[in-house]
């Protein structure tokens, strides 16, 4: 009865040409900011606490009550992405407990209705958003450990607290529902970022429905999810978490198959998503810039997330970061932002990136004073320093080219070089 339901979300997809727009300019972009902020911030222990704390729907409505994040500031947040030289945001807008970091309309379990602050969260952000010409996206939880018809449950969130009875595609409606208000109150947004499909991957998500209303109702927007399988008809993108395309190093994610669409790697400042007070295994300006460079390199975009405090601030050893991030991209920006990966695939020593007709070498591990290049099928005019343009002596034949690089012109992130051909 339900199947004509189901089956629709194996229609072929054919992309508009907004959509395909949008594709570009992702790509193009390279670089964005992940959010994770919610009600669970106040705690201090990452977004899953309500699951590993095993606290119930009951106790885990106090939360609220503490989230009064009066230092929040929009402006703050848009212009550290922007000074990290990142050109989107993708914030969560409902993560797996549930609560809408919107003004809804169809609960009242969201910030508006819920917490001291009373404010909408992601009108403000997108306000802003809009002024500064930064894209905003949502990263929008499918499972869910609040809502009663989130049922049959899957294999988290079993200790919240609810009834063992549920209206499945109600559920789904509501989803829907919420989706629709974020889609046609908060402007253009860049991407709607799906999350927790893994918690029941064979139920029927009813996913060609959602992505079907999404498009209709901006035809732009890229719909992502991290389902950690192979895309889905109605997808523009695909995430690969905490992961570089096809190296499947999480463990979560052997059966991800790389597919055709762009595609966007996301990780952590340190090893958490939400705030987390205790952890402080930051990691160094150089793991990101190589991590951005690598994932370019892969033909990636780069997520890199941050986990405000409950107050509304970002912490200050993530600002740091961001500010010396943004420097680098300031001076080595042209050799990321608009490119795509190869020509060369990634190597130990590290990546290469294209735009026209210049490639540049991205040496992340330097190995030898004499680079071999693989064979490109290009004939090369010059090799040269990116920084510097000082020309570098080199070799080209069958086998590919063979770069001399001094040993003064190593740089301990990066060292870029320019192939003209
Ligand atoms: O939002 C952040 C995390 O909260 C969320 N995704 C990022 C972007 C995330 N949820 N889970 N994980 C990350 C780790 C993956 C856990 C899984 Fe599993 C292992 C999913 C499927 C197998 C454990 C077992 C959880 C569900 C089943």
């Amino acid at each position: 009865m339900l199947i004509t339901l189901s089956s629709k979300s194996q229609l072929p997809y054919t992309p508009s040409s907004e959509n395909l727009k949008a594709r570009e300019w992702f790509q193009d972009a390279k670089f964005g900011m992940f959010i994770h902020w919610g009600v669970y911030s106040v705690l201090g222990d990452g977004e899953w606490v309500m699951n590993n704390q095993r606290i119930d729907k009951q106790t885990y409505q106090k939360l609220p009550a503490f989230f009064n994040p009066v230092s929040f500031d929009p402006k703050e947040w848009v212009a550290l992405a922007k000074a990290a030289g990142m050109k989107y945001i993708t914030i969560t807008s409902k993560h797996h407990d549930g609560f809408a970091m919107w003004d809804s309309k169809l609960t009242d379990w969201d910030i508006v209705d819920r917490t001291p602050y009373k404010k909408d969260a992601l009108k403000m952000l997108a306000d802003e958003c809009k002024k500064e010409g930064i894209k905003l996206c949502f990263y929008h939880s499918h499972l869910d450990w609040y809502q009663e018809n989130y049922f049959p449950r899957g294999n988290t969130g079993q200790t919240t607290g609810r009834p063992d009875s549920g209206d499945w595609y109600k559920y789904l409606d509501y989803m829907d529902g919420q989706l629709r208000e974020l889609l046609t109150g908060y402007g253009e947004i860049g991407a709607i970022w799906f999350d927790g499909h893994w918690d029941k991957k064979d139920s029927d998500w009813r996913l060609g429905t959602t992505y079907n209303m999404i498009h209709s109702l901006q035809p732009a927007c890229l719909v992502g999810n991290n389902h950690h399988l192979a895309p889905f008809p109605g997808e523009d993108f695909q995430m690969f978490e905490k992961d570089l395309p096809g190296q499947k190093t999480t463990g979560f994610n052997t059966e991800q198959k790389v597919g055709e669409l762009p595609f966007e790697t996301c990780e952590t400042m340190n090893n958490s998503w939400g705030f987390n007070l205790q952890d402080k295994n930051y990691k160094s300006t150089k793991t990101l810039i190589q991590y951005l460079v690598k994932a370019a390199g892969y033909n990636s975009n780069f997520l890199l997330n941050v986990g405000p405090m409950p107050d509304g601030r970002i912490q200050p050893e993530f600002i740091t970061t961001l500010n010396e991030l943004g420097k680098w991209m300031e001076k080595f920006g042209e050799t990321v932002y608009g490119t795509r990966g190869g020509p060369v695939t990634p190597r130990s020593w590290g990546v290469t990136t294209r735009k026209g007709t210049r490639v540049f070498v991205h040496i992340l591990n330097p190995e030898d004073n004499n680079l071999l290049i693989p064979d490109f099928g290009k004939k090369v005019k010059s090799v040269s320093v990116f920084d510097t343009g000082a020309k570098l002596k080199f070799k080209q034949d069958a086998f590919g080219i063979a770069v001399s690089v001094p040993a003064e012109i190593l740089d301990e992130t990066d060292t870029v070089l320019v192939i003209e051909t």
